[in-house]
Order: C-alpha cells, then sequence, then structure tokens
C-alpha cells in the first residue's frame, strides 16, 4: 500500500461503527479510524491499518468507545419562554388538549416566542442546543412553529442557523408553519393553510431557510385534507415533507406520510398496521419520541413489532419543546425508547445516528464508515449498551467534528 496521509487519527478505541453488518453496533475492538479534509479514510482493526499511514495527529482515547456523532431529528428547540405553569395544570388534572383548547398550549409559547427578539430567542434557545451538543449531538434537526406568521416564522429559521454556528453543530431546520392555528385565523384553518402554502412556503424556499416542511395532522391540529395542500406546496417548491402522525389519534398519518415520500413520519403511537406497511414499502421511517409519550402519560404504545416485522427504520429523538417534552437530553431518550418502547440498546443507538441521518435525508453521516462525515464521539463506557442503561448522567469523553477535535475531556 502507498504512503497514506491523514489529518487525524483515532487509535486506543473501540469503534461501534453503527453500520448494518450483522455484527452488533457494528463493533470494531482495538479499532483505529483515519480522517482527512472531514471525512473517514479508514476505519478497521489496528492490525489491519495501512500500514504507511502517516499522520499529522495521533489520538488514543485510552480504551474508550467511538460512536458516530448522534443525530437528533426531530426538535423545537427555538422558542421563548417556558409551560411550567402548564405542567402544573396538568398535574392537577387538566388534559393537554383541554389546555390547548382554551388557548394555552402551543399558542402560550407562540404568544411569547412572536413577542421576543431574534436575540432574546437566540439567548434563549442556545443553552438548549449547547445542552444537546455536550451529550454528542454533532447533528440536529430544528422545527419552526411558534411563530405562525411569517416573519416570526423565519425568524426562528434564521434563529436555528445562527445559534446551530454559534454552537458548532450541524443543523437542518423544518418549517412547521402548519404546527397549529394562530388566533388571527380561529376558525379558518383553511384560510391559514393558503397563508402557509402561497405564502410561508414559498418565502421560505426562496430565502434557503428551510430543508424541509413538516405538519402537525391532529384533532387538535390539522385535518389530513390541510396536510396534503401543505405536502403540495412544499413539493411544488421542491422541499421534502415529514409529519407529525398519529400521536393522539390515528388520522391515517404514516399512510398519508408514506404516500408523500415523507423523510419521515414521527411520533406514531396510534398508527395502524396498515400505515405502518405503507412507511415500510415507501422506506419512510418512523421517528419515535418516548419524551412526549412520557410527559403525555400515554399508554398506547407505537406498533413497534409492525415496524420491526415491516424493516421500517425506526429513529429516537428528544422532541425538545416547551409543552410535551422540555428535554434536552437524547441519552436519556435512548434510555426511554428501551424502557418505555422496548427497543434494544443497539436499536435505540441506531435510532439516534444512522436511522436519524436518514430521517433527514442525510447519506453521509450516521455510520462509521469510509466516506463518511468525520463526526465522532468518544465515550467514557465498557460497553455500548451503557448509553441507553443509564438514566442520566453523560459518559462524553471526547468529540470530532468533521474531522477536527472539537474538544476532550469534561
Ligand atoms: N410535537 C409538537 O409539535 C407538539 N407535540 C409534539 O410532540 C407539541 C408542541 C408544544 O406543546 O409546544
Ligand atoms: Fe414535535
Amino acid at each position: 500500500m502507498n504512503d497514506m496521509r491523514c489529518d487525524l487519527l483515532l487509535v486506543d478505541v473501540h469503534a461501534a461503527t453503527m453500520r448494518a453488518d450483522g455484527v452488533p453496533y457494528g463493533a470494531v475492538r482495538d479499532a483505529a479510524i483515519a480522517m482527512r479534509d472531514g471525512a473517514i479514510v479508514f476505519v478497521g482493526t489496528r492490525a489491519e491499518m495501512p500500514s504507511g499511514l502517516v499522520a499529522e495527529q495521533t489520538l488514543e482515547a485510552g480504551g474508550a468507545w467511538v460512536t458516530p456523532g448522534l443525530v437528533d431529528c426531530h426538535t423545537h428547540l427555538v422558542y421563548a419562554g417556558n409551560r411550567v405553569e402548564e405542567y402544573e395544570r396538568r398535574r392537577l388534572g387538566v388534559t393537554y388538549a383541554e389546555i390547548a383548547r382554551e388557548g394555552g398550549g402551543i399558542a402560550a409559547t407562540v404568544r411569547a416566542t412572536r413577542a421576543a427578539s431574534d436575540d432574546e430567542l437566540a439567548t434563549q434557545s442556545r443553552p438548549r442546543l449547547q445542552a444537546l451538543a455536550d451529550e454528542g449531538v454533532t447533528t440536529v434537526e430544528i422545527k419552526s412553529g411558534y411563530g405562525l406568521e411569517l416573519h416570526a416564522e423565519l425568524a426562528q429559521l434564521r434563529v436555528a442557523r445562527r445559534i446551530a454556528r454559534d454552537v458548532g453543530v450541524d443543523v437542518r431546520t423544518t418549517l412547521l408553519a402548519a404546527h397549529a392555528l394562530p388566533p388571527e385565523f380561529a376558525d379558518r384553518p383553511d384560510a391559514y393553510i393558503d397563508t402557509v402554502c402561497m405564502q410561508m412556503i414559498p418565502a421560505a424556499a426562496a430565502e434557503g431557510l428551510a430543508d424541509a416542511v413538516d405538519a402537525y395532522c391532529e384533532t387538535i391540529g390539522f385535518t389530513p385534507a390541510q396536510t396534503q395542500r401543505v405536502f403540495d406546496a412544499a413539493r411544488a417548491h421542491g422541499l421534502r415533507v415529514k409529519l407529525h402522525a398519529d400521536q393522539l389519534s390515528d388520522m391515517n398519518g404514516g399512510a398519508q406520510a408514506a404516500a408523500a415520500d415523507a423523510l419521515s413520519a414521527d411520533h406514531l403511537e396510534y398508527t395502524s398496521e396498515a400505515g405502518v406497511r405503507a412507511m415500510g414499502a415507501a422506506g419512510t421511517v418512523a421517528v419515535l419520541l418516548p419524551g412526549a409519550f412520557y410527559t403525555l402519560r400515554e399508554t398506547k404504545l407505537p406498533p413497534i413489532d409492525v415496524m420491526r416485522a415491516q424493516r421500517v427504520p425506526m429513529a429516537v429523538s428528544t422532541d425538545c419543546n416547551p409543552g410535551t417534552s422540555p428535554s434536552t437530553s437524547l441519552l436519556l431518550m435512548l434510555n426511554m425508547a428501551c424502557t418505555l418502547f422496548k427497543l434494544t440498546p443497539e436499536e435505540a443507538l441506531a435510532g439516534a445516528t444512522r436511522h436519524a441521518a436518514r430521517a433527514l435525508g442525510l447519506d453521509d453521516r450516521g455510520t462509521i464508515a469510509v466516506g463518511a462525515r468525520a463526526d465522532l464521539v468518544c465515550w467514557n463506557i465498557a460497553t455500548p449498551a451503557e448509553l441507553s442503561y443509564r438514566l442520566g448522567g453523560n459518559p462524553r469523553v471526547g468529540i470530532i467534528r468533521a474531522g477536527r477535535l472539537k474538544r476532550w475531556g469534561v
């Protein structure tokens, strides 16, 4: 083998590559990973390492485990204020749907978000993104949906991009203007959807501010027909779609997302077997959000066994939002996905790496493989299952972003 140069060489490490190669976690013990120009150029055992490999910098990881950088593929983390009062009321017996009907819930966050300046929004949201990044998230999706009018929606997307630059993570932004009905359009949902389709989607596309479009299809959200109009407008502007589907009731959302060639359908507690089959056939990723299930004290489990049988890729995400999942810990979500949804620890980790990347349409990350983007996290753990075993705690020791050491140690 000819001489091979690399910028960074990671050794004294065990790799959970998360490649679907039949080995649990795609594990490679005593691995070496070489990176050049932001990408992985070699991964294998240290013994297999090309003999002529010359590294600018060698990092001895002290026997740590390394995984792909984590991907949090469903968040609403740009918002102002919080909903702690609503949380207290819910504990006193008022339901999420009742609060929504009274003009609280999402609408309360919309009022606070509209009232905040861009700087305030960034200042309040940045610590949430930083918390995710501290736990090894290197790619995050952030939705709008708390502006519900053109300028406030676009401001949320701009702030999402800005705080991602500040924190040093990759971001994919999603326009979720069809999240709830704003007060100006009370009782006129179709007129609001007109605005979403004819004003907001075109503007977000023209300014290059959105990578995808999402909608909240639910009895307390929008109907399947309104959702379809949003999907059609997104397609007309060259944007892929995602869907908040079947969270509180079966709206046939899984099947509708599949038919629209959606990147993902998310939540899915009430999705029917037919819906899961449609997703399997279309290759739609199922994004599981155990934080919302837990916070709402849901009892209906998403049809995980059917998803497995239909080979639907299952992602796991925080759904970080002020109402139903005020969490900034993707590792805690892995634990909940295992304990509440009965995923295996390996499925949960694939859900925050390989499958989460796919839920964002990103095929250059989510596994440790030659050619993939060199986003890696080193962990002080003895086995990869420890990442979902713990209820809290952060065993992250190091983060490599695009082939460069971003941080090492606490
Ligand atoms: N995602 C959402 O958009 C809503 N539920 C969920 O899981 C809730 C957002 C909110 O209450 O603010
Ligand atoms: Fe959500």
